[in-house]
């Protein structure tokens, strides 16, 4: 706290924080909400400095073309959580995964990261101390607990109900919980949403793993449900609920919770729960629209696809170890009836992603031998080839969903209709610590122009101004 009392006083003493704040800010937070509003205070006048200098720059330039293909390529939003290369892939707040799984605070006898550590450097900007770590780990424990309604709204879902739908439906429930749409109805000051909002978002992660291995155990293990364990960190709690004790299948969780966490701030997930929190959408409802976005196929169901795609593949092909010519047939097979070969191409990414070559590290130093993993690997030697002779994919290398699934059968979780609701979880970290800073930086509501083919023909025959 040393540290952080000496930031606030240089605050102070450069008149950029007042003295009632910081009073304020002593009493009324923990630690790490601290520490975040006294670096976002920071952030605030540096944008505003930067905007006073730069506002009117030009970030780049915007075709007909793009506005009619998914504005790919178009900057257009702020998240300081993560920023995307398309040739190295992500960087959390600078960071590459390697340098993650190097830097990040570990459980004890683990080598993977712990995501609470993650969600801190999200946060915060700074890599985490192991204490700032522990702290966030009791924190999330402390705040886990889920309401009755909550699993019985799941319960009323039939059990045919698809995971991320339970998921997602567990979370609306879990929405009467929200203290920022309590407090936002009885008159709210706009000074404060970012608090409330943090402390939201703290709940809501905390409590996400007992629901998402509820609808593990609801739906694929009898009903039959475990208690988490206190003792245990975020990602361990999660194994453990779910009923992976095996310590590899921990760290597992751990490397997965952290590689899913957060992806910029464009994708769909990240820039539906940006758009609906503009709303002022409280944390509980941004997230839950966030995540119907992760539940299509072409983002964050591809974990899925890829695996039921490779089970129909062997069971066609009837062996558990295609042949590189067999996987090439069964790839052309699946162009030519009009299918995506799921797992393999990006919007942005260039190269293979380091979330897919992070877990192929995993895969090599726990599982070498396993077919199923080989088979992925034997899928990467053949598909990138094929895909670029089409000559129109931007991207024929495999994303992080190209491998996760086969991670996990490996430890015998097959149900692959569920590993939309784990990339779920792990991406609240990202969203929601970004959703703190949307909040805290006080962005207004998002409202892009949009136009008619109507307007744009008039448009070009200057007939019509349509651009504000
Ligand atoms: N298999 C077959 N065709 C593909 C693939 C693929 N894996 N990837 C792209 N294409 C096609 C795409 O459908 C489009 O075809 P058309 O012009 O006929 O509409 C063409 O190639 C050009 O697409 P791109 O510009 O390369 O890709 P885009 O940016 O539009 O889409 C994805 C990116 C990720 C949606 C696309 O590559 C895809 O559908 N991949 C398979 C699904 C997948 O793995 N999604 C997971 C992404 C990661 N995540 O977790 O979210
Ligand atoms: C993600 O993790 O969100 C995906 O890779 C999709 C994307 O970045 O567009």
């Amino acid at each position: 706290m040393n540290e952080n009392k000496l930031k606030i006083n240089t605050l102070v003493y450069q008149q950029k924080i007042s003295l009632s704040t910081v009073n304020y800010q002593l009493k009324k937070m923990g630690i790490i909400k601290d520490l975040f509003k006294i670096k976002a205070d920071a952030a605030n006048i540096e944008i505003k400095d930067l905007l006073k200098e730069h506002g009117n720059k030009k970030i780049g330039e915007v075709t007909l073309a793009q506005i009619y293909q998914g504005m790919r390529g178009i900057t257009g939003l702020v998240t300081e959580t993560s920023l995307l290369d398309t040739q190295e892939g992500i960087r959390f707040r600078g960071y590459t995964i390697p340098e993650l799984q190097q830097k990040l605070p570990k459980a004890p006898d683990g080598d993977q990261p712990l995501p609470e550590g993650l969600f801190y450097l999200m946060l915060i900007g700074e890599l985490p101390t192991e204490e700032d770590v522990n702290h966030i780990t009791s924190v999330w424990q402390r705040r886990s607990h889920v309401p009755n309604h909550v699993f019985a709204t799941i319960d009323a879902l039939p059990i045919t109900a698809h995971p991320m739908t339970m998921f997602v439906t567990g979370v609306m429930a879990l929405q009467t919980e929200s203290n920022f749409a309590k407090e936002y109805a009885k008159g709210l000051n706009k000074k404060d949403y970012w608090s409330i909002t943090y402390d939201d978002a703290m709940d809501l992660i905390a409590r996400l793993p007992r629901i998402a291995a509820y609808i593990y155990r609801r739906k694929y293990k009898n009903n039959e449900h475990i208690q988490p364990n206190g003792l245990l960190d975020w990602s361990g709690n999660l194994a453990h609920m779910m009923g992976y004790e095996d310590e590899s299948f921990k760290e597992l969780m751990r490397l997965y919770m952290t590689i899913h966490a957060d992806h910029e701030g464009g994708n769909v997930s990240a820039h539906t729960t940006h758009l609906v929190g503009s709303a002022l959408s409280d944390v509980y409802l941004s997230y839950a629209a966030g995540m119907n976005g992760l539940a299509g196929p072409l983002h964050g169901l591809a974990n899925q696809e890829v695996i039921k795609w490779i089970f129909e593949m062997q069971k066609e092909l009837d062996t558990q170890s295609p042949t590189k010519q067999q996987i090439a047939n069964y790839v052309q097979k699946t162009l030519t009836a009009g299918k995506v070969v799921p797992g393999y191409g990006h919007a942005v990414l260039r190269k293979t992603d380091p979330r897919f070559t992070a877990q192929m590290e995993f895969g090599k130093k726990h599982m070498p031998n396993d077919p199923l993993v080989n088979t992925v690997w034997n899928i990467y030697e053949t598909v990138p080839p094929i895909l670029q002779s089409l000559g129109k994919i931007k991207n024929p290398w495999p994303n992080v969903d190209a491998h996760s699934g086969s991670l996990l059968v490996h430890y015998g979780m097959v149900e692959y209709e569920f590993y939309t609701v784990l990339f779920s979880v792990s991406r609240a970290l990202g969203v929601l610590s970004s959703l703190c800073w949307d909040r805290v930086l006080n962005f207004p509501i998002e409202r892009p122009k949009s136009v008619t083919t109507a307007a744009v023909k008039l448009w070009l025959e200057g007939k019509e101004e349509i651009w504000e």
